[in-house]
């Protein structure tokens, strides 16, 4: 019998360490699960970061994204370029992004540094079963 070996994406990887590191406690159900629409508020800070760290919905919501931003790059979304675009985000200059969340699951928020090829996880986005 031949054994293969399954190739984990480094996408992945990445995920998978930015969650154990910023995961302790479960995730909760939003209180808002039900709302059509929801608005969320992060700052994305000097350090790359967001915070808070992970911003949770529900599948089905129209999601605004209101992010404060401390840093300069592109910010994008793993996993909904679909539904959101990357962005160029400027210190100073607040964004807004709309959207639906159409899939459930966790999906890392990263930014890619002014020159820089590789992201880093600036958090995480969580999208619930409703
Ligand atoms: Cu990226």
């Amino acid at each position: 019998m031949i054994s293969r070996r399954r190739r984990i994406p480094a996408r992945t990887l990445v995920a998978v360490a930015l969650l154990a590191s910023a995961c302790v406690t479960p995730i909760e159900r939003p209180a808002d699960c039900d709302a059509d629409a929801v608005r969320r508020s992060a700052t994305l800070t000097s350090a790359g970061r967001l915070a808070p760290q992970t911003i949770v919905v529900c599948r089905g919501q129209e999601v605004t994204l209101a992010i404060e931003v401390e840093a300069d790059g592109v910010l994008h979304l793993h996993g909904y370029d679909d539904q959101t675009p990357a962005r160029s985000v400027e210190t100073g200059t607040p964004i807004e992004m709309t959207f639906d969340a159409v899939h459930s699951g966790q999906f890392v928020i990263e930014l890619h540094a002014p020159g820089a090829t590789a992201g880093t996880g600036a958090g995480v986005f969580t999208v619930n079963e409703p």
